[in-house]
């Protein structure tokens, strides 16, 4: 039985079980934007899913899908009692557990006690990755004993690594003293070179067995130190450990600054690097914190969602972006999806807006591949990945779930008709200028991005001569349980922000004297195409709200079966049958996944009543699945706008919670989907500063509008809005900006 303790800032389990071995992975995850290393103890192997994953280096085995490589684990620690018995978690000699994340410093812990032959064994460990010196992490850990005992530490790097879809690796070479050990590799699609190193210091006079590299049938390149254990004495082993990798952004920039000890004991290296560390943190959470006063639990929530943000917030690279499950392993391929652009961008745009940068130029650096997918399904412009990595060539499958009765591929729609994709993309460009006003994005490739995208849905839409007005047929929404319908509501929506987006910048450009858009007009063969775009910024359709101010989701959402969402339920007949698709229990009926007409109202608040917003939330929520994690912090947001706080809190909690103490669904039909879920975590945060605070920047400006829900006493937060730095406190009845 294991127990979940939270506080403050941190989140400990004590106890083993089983089940939540995987969940710790996620819920202990550390990071640094670089690497993200999974939250398992130092004897976890490949079947407790322990994984470092490298940011932005990806490799296809065969046929199967590229997913992110899982890199050697370089903090690989065994304890070996007498008779070669390992002391594991699953060992009957186990006699305690705990593990613990502090968040606000990210160092993953633990106090684990064996009882052998009368003897008590017990090591404590903790360890981080360096905020401060991305390619670093580092591991202190000790054993202590109340009797005599030896014991043998087994320490080393691991290159049996889980991988979904691997293997990945290849042409191993092992080097290394007793002290120093160190394992290059290749990926095996592309031949991206990764180096792992492992270096250790101990406080105890033992020295490591010269290491072999492993023999054949093993994967472990491992040093072993003899203890002959007295009581009372504790034997302390620091293990530096470094991870770089060909694919690496500005290679060489970000090399760790001090080696490995330099002559330093262990324990002081751990020290001075646990420092740098937290000082790194500091200045993360002094313009990323937000502080609630009046509610404990929801304040702990939303600070747990920042650091999961942080932990794998690209900052050492110019162009990365985040991918859906973060750095916290290899599901949905380590691909970016929309959560970036409409989930997690509006959170670092105003806290760093450094960081909502690279996301832009990740899109600026994937262009060619959204070009190539534009082509490949006969449309001009830019065609973004539903599941991108690093080329921007789509990693989604037309088969993306595995059916449950089958066990077959089915096709699903993801791919070819999630259009909007491209519209998010111009959305978050737009956001990103408004908000910093840096208008040299644009000069860096978003103003060539934004023509693209503005070609792409004027090659897919089309005029309809009887209703004259141009239409925007056979698109999945956000809503993916309703796949191939007509004029969805968000996705014309947002077509025709990307239309006016676009015309808006090429006039403000061109008021400031700027040649780039006739530059880029003239690169791209855009300037005879100027007149459709704006006959069709003019006329395209957008569907409006109904007599009853409900907007219809799509052509002929109305006549499908407007059976309850429990009534759907009822008729799976496998709970982790996929509810979309051809024969899913939602397709022919109005359940949709997850905030859709909803999410619309959200974004173009301003043009809708507060009537219309009410409506819709009491026609779709009874009626969403929220099967979707990008959910219920839309439903939060909307009913902040409504004057319902109240009824908006359970929205915002399910939404900071999911990844602390919150359920989430693992499979999508036999897919296995778990992870952090970053688009959630920045989700709670627009929910928080958003619908509570009712903070909004328009014209530059920053707007405020206090709804805090009952027991919110305070909410203090930072936005940097167009370079100048901001204190925002709410109160329930007023706001300061200073
Ligand atoms: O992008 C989302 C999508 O909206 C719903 N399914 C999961 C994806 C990744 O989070």
């Amino acid at each position: 039985m294991s127990m979940r303790e939270l506080g403050e800032w941190t989140v400990r389990d004590a106890g083993f079980r089983e089940a939540d071995v995987l969940a710790n992975g996620n819920r202990m995850l550390i990071g640094n934007g670089y690497l993200g290393y999974r939250g398992t103890v130092e004897e976890a192997d490949a079947s407790d899913m322990a994984a470092t994953i490298v940011s932005g280096l990806y490799d296809r085995y065969g046929d199967k899908w590229r997913e992110p490589v899982n890199a050697p684990n370089a903090l690989s620690v065994r304890l070996v009692a007498p008779g070669d018995e390992p002391l594991t978690l699953r060992s009957r000699l186990l006699a305690s557990h705990e593990q613990a994340l502090d968040f606000r410093y990210g160092v993953w812990s633990r106090n684990t006690s064996w009882k052998v032959d009368g003897v008590t064994v017990t090591v404590k460990s903790e360890r981080f990755a360096s905020m401060d010196s991305p390619h670093e992490m580092l591991l202190r850990y000790t054993v202590e004993t109340d009797g005599k005992i030896a014991l043998r530490m087994q320490r080393g790097i691991d290159c049996a690594v889980r991988d979904i879809n691997g293997p990945h690796l290849g042409a191993f070479e092992f080097a290394g003293t007793g002290g120093d050990l160190e394992v290059t590799c290749k990926t095996l699609e592309l031949g991206i070179p990764l180096r792992v190193r492992s270096a250790a210091a101990t406080d105890f006079p033992a020295a490591p067995a010269e290491p072999a590299p492993p023999k054949k049938g093993e994967a472990c390149f491992r040093a072993e130190y003899l203890l002959d254990c007295l009581p009372g004495i504790s034997y302390s082993l620091t293990v530096y450990a470094e991870v770089s990798a060909g694919s690496d952004p500005d290679a060489g920039m970000f090399a760790p600054r001090v080696g490995p000890f330099d002559g330093m004991s262990g324990e002081f290296r751990y020290r001075e690097a646990l420092a740098r560390h937290k000082a790194a943190w500091d200045a993360v959470w002094a313009d990323g914190d937000v502080e609630i006063e009046g509610d404990d639990a929801a304040r702990r929530a939303l600070r747990y969602s920042i650091y999961h943000l942080q932990i794998i917030a690209p900052r050492h690279s110019r162009d990365l972006s985040i991918p859906a499950r973060g750095l916290s392993g290899q599901t949905y391929k380590g691909a970016i999806f929309w959560d970036t652009e409409m989930f997690i961008a509006p959170y670092f745009l105003v806290t760093d807006p450094e960081v909502a940068k690279r996301f832009i130029r990740y899109r600026i650096k994937t262009l060619d591949g959204a070009r190539r997918k534009a082509a490949e399904y006969g449309y001009r412009g830019a065609f973004y990945a539903w599941e991108s990595q690093e080329s921007g060539d789509d990693a989604c499958s037309h088969f993306n779930v595995v059916d449950v009765f089958t066990g077959r591929p089915m096709r699903t729609f993801f791919r070819d008709k999630q259009v909007h994709i491209s519209a998010d993309v111009a959305y978050a460009i737009r956001e990103y200028v408004e908000s910093t006003g840096d208008w040299s994005i644009l000069d860096e490739g978003a103003f060539e991005v934004l023509v693209e995208c503005a070609r792409f849905f004027m090659s897919y839409a089309w005029y309809s001569p009887t209703r004259r007005r141009y239409e925007i047929l056979d698109v999945t929404g956000p809503d993916e349980y309703h796949e191939r319908v007509n004029n969805d509501a968000f996705t014309n929506r947002m077509a025709l922000l990307v239309f006016d987006t676009l015309l808006e910048y090429a006039d403000g450009l061109e008021k400031r004297g700027s040649s780039l858009p006739a530059e880029t007009y003239a690169k791209t063969g855009f300037l005879d195409e100027l007149p459709l775009l704006r006959d069709m910024a003019e006329n395209l359709y957008v569907p409006s709200p109904g007599p009853n101010g409900v907007i219809e989701q799509f052509d002929g959402y109305y006549a499908l079966e407007d059976a309850s969402l429990a009534e759907v339920r009822s008729r799976l007949l496998d709970p982790k049958e996929y509810w979309g698709g051809g024969n899913g229990v939602a397709t022919n009926t109005r359940v949709i996944k997850q905030a859709d007409v909803v999410l619309m109202l959200n974004l173009f608040g301003d043009e809708y009543d507060g009537a219309v917003k009410k409506a819709n939330l009491g026609y779709y929520e009874p009626r969403t699945e929220h099967g979707s994690s990008l959910s219920a912090c839309m439903y939060s947001l909307l009913s902040c706008e409504t004057g319902d706080s109240a009824w908006s809190y359970p929205f915002f909690r399910k939404t900071a919670e999911i990844d602390i103490t919150g359920e989430s669904k693992q499979f999508a039909g036999l897919i296995y989907i778990g992870g952090t879920h970053p688009a959630a975590n920045g989700g709670a945060w627009i929910s928080a500063s958003r619908g509570f605070c009712g903070f909004a920047v328009a014209g530059g400006e920053i707007r405020l509008a206090p709804r805090l829900p009952a027991g919110w006493t305070k909410v203090s937060f930072t936005a940097r809005v167009r370079g100048v730095r901001h204190k925002i406190t709410v109160t329930k009845d007023g706001y300061t900006v200073c």
